[in-house]
């Protein structure tokens, strides 16, 4: 058997993936009677509702390792969906033609969360838009019924419940949920490079965020 790498620096192997969100968002009732929807828009040439396309892009299946911000990782979860960057090359850009330099994207959850994210780094191969989870349909505790995954960034950006994404030129379209301060959201949150929050040094951080940990957690939400 080979060795697995060494955990990013200063994550711990959590012993399950349960499921996590801040705050007000972890008590956050999830309407399942929702239709689905995916709805792009912004500043585009076209708002349109994907997911009756998605179906039309080939389905990618990848094992990947998920990393929270609090500093827990669970290793080896293995999803199934779509390649963010086959869904902007093959349904974003013909159906909704994004302006140029509409580069900052804004994924929102149908429990009012959302995030920001780069273009350039949901295009990497390992981003996906996943509607399955361990080779089961994914449930409504890990974000039914999509979600974002993007491996290399801290769990905060891979967004669930996904309803909508918006590619916007001016970062003034987007504010992290409130009550929470823009500085705990870092532009971009790569795991590799500790990007965990603007401003607050991780050396304060990372012991706050594990005080933080057992309040966060929702093991299930039925
Ligand atoms: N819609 C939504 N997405 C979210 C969150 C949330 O509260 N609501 N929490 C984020 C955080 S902080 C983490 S670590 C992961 C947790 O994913 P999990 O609940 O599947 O473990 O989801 C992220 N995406
Ligand atoms: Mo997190």
């Amino acid at each position: 058997m080979t060795a697995r790498p060494p955990l990013p620096a200063n994550q711990f192997e959590a012993k399950a993936f349960v499921r996590f969100g801040l705050g007000k968002f972890r008590r956050k009732q999830i309407d399942e009677t929702l239709a689905p929807a995916l709805c792009l828009s912004g500043d585009v040439a076209n708002a349109v509702d994907l997911q009756e396309r998605l179906a039309e892009v080939p389905r990618h299946e990848q094992v990947s390792d998920f990393h929270c911000v609090t500093t827990w990782s669970v290793r080896g979860v293995r999803w199934s969906g779509w390649r963010f960057a086959d869904v902007h090359e093959q349904l974003i850009k013909p159906l909704a033609s994004p302006d140029t330099g509409a580069n900052l994207i804004v994924l929102r959850g149908s429990d009012g969360y959302c995030c920001a994210m780069q273009l350039q780094d949901l295009l990497r191969e390992d981003v996906l838009l996943a509607d399955r989870l361990d080779g089961e349909p994914l449930g409504v505790d890990h974000g039914a019924p999509i979600r974002l995954v993007a491996p290399a960034h801290y769990g905060y950006k891979s967004v669930k419940h996904l309803v909508a994404i918006e590619y916007w030129k001016d970062r003034r379209n987007y504010r992290f949920p409130f009550p929470y301060p823009g500085f705990i959201d870092h532009p971009r949150g790569r795991v590799a490079f500790e990007e965990r929050a603007r401003l607050i040094p991780n050396a304060l951080l990372r012991p706050i965020y594990r005080f933080l940990i057992p309040r966060s957690v929702r093991k299930q939400i039925r």
